[in-house]
C-alpha cells in the first residue's frame, strides 16, 4: 500500500539505516562519542534543530540511566520520530460539495504538479473536480495545467494571460456550483513583483471563494519542496502570515536523501502534513500516514 512512499524515502532510509547500523550495531557501548554521531547524522538528514532536540532527550535519558543500549536507542529514535509527526490528518471536506481547496507555495516547489495529484487522488475516490487556474502571471503555468487536467479528466477554468486571478477564482468557483463540482482546486502564482504584492493576492482570492462558496476555502494547503530542507520553514512562515494555511503538501520526498525534513517540517511549523508527492507523475501523491512515515524511514 505504501510501496511509493517506501520507493520515495528510499535515499533517506539508505543513508539513515547505513548510518544508524554503522553507529548503532556493532556492540559498542552507549555514550556521549555515540550520541554526538547519531546528532550528526540526523543532521545530514534534514532534522534540523528537531534532530538536536532529539538528541539532546536522549542523552538526558542516558544519563538518568534510562537508555543503555544501542537497541533502546533505536525503539528510542523512531518513537520520537513517529511522536513528532503528530497524528493522522486527512483533507478536511466540506460538508456540503463543493470543497475548495486554495494550492499555495513558492515557484517551483511543486504546486501545479500538486494539484495535479490532487486532483487525479479525488477522480479516483470517484469526485468531479474543477480546476480554478489562477496563476495568471506564468502562462506555461496554465498550458502545463490544462494537459494534466485532461489527463485526470477534471474541467479547468482559466483567464487571460496577467489577467487578474481573483477573477479567475471567481469563475472557478461559479464553474464549480454550476456543473456540480465535489472539488474545486485553486492554483497560485509563487512569485509576483513583490512578496507584499503575492500576498495581498492570495487574500483576494481567499476572499472572493469565501464570499461564492460558504466555508471556502476549506482547506489552504501550503506546498514545499522537501529538498530545500530548513528554507521550506521560512517560507511556511511567510505563507502563514498571510492566508491561513491549514495543511501541507510535502513535494519531492523522492531523489533526495532528505525525507527527514518532513519531520523537522512537520514539528517546526505546526501544522499536519496531509499529503506527500513522491514523483512527478500524477499518480506520485499519497495521504501523509505518520505511522507508515516513520516505519519507511527506518525500516532496512
Ligand atoms: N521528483 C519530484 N519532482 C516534483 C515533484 N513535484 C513537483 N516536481 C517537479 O518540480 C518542478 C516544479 O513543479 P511545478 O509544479 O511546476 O511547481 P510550481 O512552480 O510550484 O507550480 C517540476 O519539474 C516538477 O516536475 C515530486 O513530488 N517529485
Ligand atoms: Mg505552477
Amino acid at each position: 500500500m505504501f510501496e511509493r512512499l517506501r520507493a520515495g524515502l528510499r535515499k533517506t532510509r539508505e543513508k539513515l539505516a547505513a548510518g544508524l547500523n554503522a553507529i548503532l550495531s556493532i556492540g559498542r557501548d552507549l555514550d556521549d562519542a555515540l550520541l554526538d554521531e547519531l546528532e550528526e547524522l540526523l543532521y545530514t538528514a534534514d532534522l534540523g534543530a528537531t534532530g538536536t532536540e532529539i538528541i539532546e532527550k536522549a542523552r538526558t535519558a542516558y544519563r538518568q540511566r534510562a537508555l543503555k543500549t544501542s537497541d533502546q536507542v533505536y525503539d528510542f529514535l523512531k518513537q520520537e520520530v513517529r511522536e513528532r509527526l503528530g497524528a493522522r490528518a486527512e483533507v478536511r471536506l466540506a460538508e456540503k460539495a463543493p470543497t475548495v481547496i486554495l494550492v499555495v507555495g513558492v515557484n517551483g516547489s511543486g504546486k501545479t504538479t500538486s494539484i495535479a495529484k490532487l486532483a487525479r487522488f479525488f477522480a479516483r475516490r470517484g469526485q468531479k473536480v474543477v480546476i480554478g487556474a489562477a496563476d495568471t502571471f506564468r502562462a506555461a503555468a496554465v498550458e502545463q495545467l490544462a494537459i494534466w487536467a485532461e489527463r485526470v479528466g477534471a474541467s479547468l477554468v482559466k483567464g487571460k494571460a496577467q489577467g487578474d486571478p481573483a477573477a479567475v477564482a471567481f469563475d472557478a468557483a461559479e464553474t464549480a456550483l454550476a456543473e456540480g463540482a465535489d472539488v474545486l482546486l485553486v492554483d497560485t502564482a509563487g512569485r509576483l513583483h513583490t512578496h507584499e504584492t503575492l500576498m495581498r493576492e492570495l487574500t483576494k482570492i481567499s476572499s472572493v471563494l469565501g464570499k461564492r462558496i460558504a466555508g471556502a476555502p476549506h482547506e489552504v494547503i501550503l506546498v514545499l519542496d522537501a529538498t530545500t530542507g530548513q528554507n521550506a520553514l521560512v517560507q511556511a512562515e511567510k505563507f502563514k502570515a498571510a492566508v491561513p494555511v491549514s495543511a501541507l503538501f510535502l513535494a519531492k520526498l523522492d531523489g533526495s536523501a532528505k525525507g527527514g525534513a518532513a519531520v523537522a517540517i512537520r514539528d517546526r511549523v505546526g501544522l499536519p502534513v496531509k499529503f506527500v508527492g513522491v514523483g512527478e507523475k500524477a499518480d506520485d501523491i499519497e495521504e501523509f500516514d505518520p505511522q507508515a512515515f516513520a516505519e519507511s524511514l527506518f525500516a532496512g
